[in-house]
């Protein structure tokens, strides 16, 4: 049976401490309407219900902000990629913040029992903070403690209630072993996260590094790091790029990015991977771009060189 994308709008913005990325997938859409791009009429869609209205609430779990909202957001999308994988569609997420990627990986441990999950994480931050670690309490940086089920107790800095680290359990779903992350671009971290990254001894390729190496040979260090892996899952956020050639629309801009450029050479080939198995982008903001609409114009671009080139070599397959 041949495999269909499914593009998943996740327009939650729970895991942000700035608003407005919930609006990022409806930009993105906006985008495309006004450059009469067809994506959006030829390729499925659909939008997964969010918990936004938490953020009208009082904080309960100051160490993890609306945790409580956000263990549903992970099954919701856990659900969906389920669901997809079982209709043999590829899942194309288009999320609001970075925090529910979690719960993408989550849901492709549920979907794929027994493999081996890789994942090349395209960003400016680690997101490896825990409750017990963060300076901000925000979720956004804790998606990949969670997947591969890191407290960093070494590096405590907070006292967890046992609330709080119930509900934080639930978000571990070790569903990524740390051998099998590759970071691309991240340049931002706090020194809890670069405790994690030293003694799991996580790939990471820099900005610099990649330059140096070149586009063909960064691809060829992920392909081989990633080789044992059954499948592999690509998280873009749009911060790993630099603000100053796209723009300030992210929640948490920081210089020295990816060229636009880059970032596209990047993602093709990674989507020329038969391993490809699940492809999100997230943390576009268009409340705070400060050359209108930008940022979402620049994500749409990708998404549909991914999409192009997904298509072209499930063809060729
Ligand atoms: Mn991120």
């Amino acid at each position: 049976m041949s495999k269909i994308i499914q593009i998943l709008f996740n327009p939650s913005e729970l895991g942000a401490g700035t608003r407005g990325s919930s609006l990022g997938p409806l930009a993105i859409q906006s985008a495309a309407r006004d450059a009469g791009n067809p994506l959006f009429s030829e390729v499925p869609w659909k939008t997964l219900p969010e918990n936004n209205h938490l953020l009208d609430r009082p904080i309960r779990f100051p160490l993890a902000k609306r945790i409580d909202g956000m263990i549903e957001v992970y099954q919701r999308v856990s659900n969906a990629l389920l669901s997809c994988k079982e209709n043999h569609q590829f899942p194309l997420l288009i999320s609001g913040d970075h925090a529910s990627a979690g719960g993408t990986l989550m849901g492709l441990k549920k979907a794929y029992a027994n493999q081996r999950i890789g994942v090349v994480w395209i960003d400016a931050h680690a997101d490896l903070h825990s409750p017990y670690t963060t300076p901000s309490g925000n979720l956004h940086g804790m998606p990949l403690a969670a997947a591969m089920g890191i407290d960093n107790l070494p590096c405590q800095k907070n006292q967890v209630d046992l609330e709080t680290s119930v509900q934080w359990n639930k978000l571990k779903s070790r569903a990524v072993l740390p051998s099998d992350l590759v970071y691309v671009g991240v340049r931002s971290t706090e020194p809890e996260e670069e405790a994690v990254m030293k003694a799991e001894h996580i790939t990471h390729i820099t900005v610099p590094k990649l330059r140096e190496m070149g586009l063909q040979a960064t691809l060829m260090t992920i392909f081989d790091q990633l080789k044992k892996c059954d499948l592999w899952y690509v998280s873009f956020d749009v911060d790993s790029m630099d603000p100053e050639e796209t723009s300030y629309g992210t929640g948490t801009p920081v210089p020295g990015g990816l060229s636009i450029e880059e970032a596209r050479q990047l993602l093709v080939g990674l989507c020329t991977s038969p391993k490809l198995a699940a492809l999100e982008f997230v943390e576009i903001n268009p409340l705070l771009d400060n050359k209108k609409n930008t940022m979402a114009e620049i994500a749409l671009d990708l998404i549909t060189a991914c999409k192009n080139t997904l298509l072209d070599s499930w063809k060729k397959a």
